[in-house]
């Protein structure tokens, strides 16, 4: 099977099991895993943070960040394509008791920064107060959308001026580093905290990273610990997430070449609607012409071929590229889809 469903589906490398099975562990939630201790610390050394929290998945990362920000009753403001607003439940608002202002996310992935301003909650006995804005980098459901460093900054500006914090979720914030070619601290500096994944492109089997101050990394392990977060020998999966961190980058820019790729010959199939100017990372989302076959049919027809697509919508499809999949699987997976429209 080629599945192009999404990042989440790589498997773990020869080396990450290697350094599974060697891997040093401790009792975590006492502090005492070495192997946690060291990915904790590479994580935040790598994104220019003072402290990390290894979490299970990316969803609990997004969780806790927002319970560590937030009290009861204040509120967010967040895109209303952001995976914190449509794909986690509301978990916020459900187990915090945090309020979501949704902001119409722009195809870039932004939100406007005026639209930021007039979202921000004057002092007022009606209105929830305002805490915490939140981005997402890359922006998976608007193409994988890599935010731009200067975006960061200027949404650090409106922070600042209204005393509010900024949580992103770079669930794929180094493919924004690569794709941009900056050094990921350099997208991370203008957040006060940071989620990222190690189990997508980076091919870890499961856990995210949390990074922020020193406090607020205190505040948030109580947070994760709260919630049911706290796990024993988790050094057998954070070992993983080392070898991830180490070596996994840079084949993120090879994804991109083959989501790039995909994209210009996706574009010249009839029945296909999609621009490949906006495919700067790993995900390609494209459209089906809506006097044609639903998106369930395609992928249907796809994977009696062996090729994996993943609906998003009645006409909408998307495609991941990852380490799993080569240029040649490429071809294949076009075949398939040219085949399938053409039935
Ligand atoms: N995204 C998954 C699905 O939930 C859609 C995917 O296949 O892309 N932030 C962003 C931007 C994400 O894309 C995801 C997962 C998460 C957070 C949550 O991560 P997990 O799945 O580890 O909880």
């Amino acid at each position: 099977m080629i599945d192009l469903r999404s990042d989440t589906v790589t498997q773990p490398t020869p080396a990450m099991r290697d350094a599974m099975a060697r891997a040093e562990v401790g009792d975590d939630v006492y502090g005492e895993d070495p192997t946690v201790n060291r990915l904790e610390e590479l994580a935040a050394d790598m994104l220019g943070k003072d402290a990390a929290l290894f979490v299970s998945s990316g969803t609990m990362g997004n969780l806790i960040a927002l319970l560590t920000h937030c009290a009861r009753g204040d509120e967010i403001i967040v895109g209303n394509q952001a995976h914190i607003f449509v794909a986690e439940q509301g978990g916020a608002s459900v187990l915090g008791g945090i309020a979501m202002y949704p902001l119409q996310n722009q195809p870039d992935g932004t939100m406007r920064l005026d639209d930021i301003r007039n979202a921000i909650r004057t002092d007022d006995v009606h209105y929830p107060r305002t805490r915490l804005i939140c981005l997402e980098n890359t922006h998976m459901r608007l193409n994988g959308a890599p935010l731009s460093v200067e975006y960061h900054e200027q949404v650090r500006e409106i922070a600042d001026a209204h005393r509010l914090e900024i949580h992103t979720d770079g669930a794929r914030i180094f493919n924004a580093a690569v794709a941009l070619n900056v050094n990921v601290k350099e997208i991370a500096r203008f957040s006060d905290s940071v989620q990222f994944c190690l189990s997508k492109g980076l091919a870890a089997p499961i856990g995210s990273m949390l990074v922020g101050a020193r406090d607020f990394i205190h505040e948030a392990r109580r947070a994760r610990k709260l919630i049911g977060g706290g796990t024993r020998q988790a050094g057998i999966i954070a070992a993983a997430g080392i070898v991830a961190l180490e070596t996994r980058i840079e084949r993120l820019a090879q994804d991109h070449a083959n989501a790039k790729y995909l994209a210009e010959q996706l574009a010249d199939v009839p029945g296909i609607e999609l621009d490949p100017s906006s495919i700067q990372t790993n995900m390609v989302i494209f459209d089906l012409a809506p006097n044609g076959i639903p998106a369930h049919e395609l992928a249907r027809r796809v994977q009696a071929q062996g090729v994996l697509l993943q609906p998003r919508g009645a006409y909408k499809l998307r495609a991941a590229t990852h380490y799993g999949v080569t240029r040649a699987d490429v071809d294949t997976a076009l075949q398939a889809i040219r085949a399938a429209l053409a039935e």
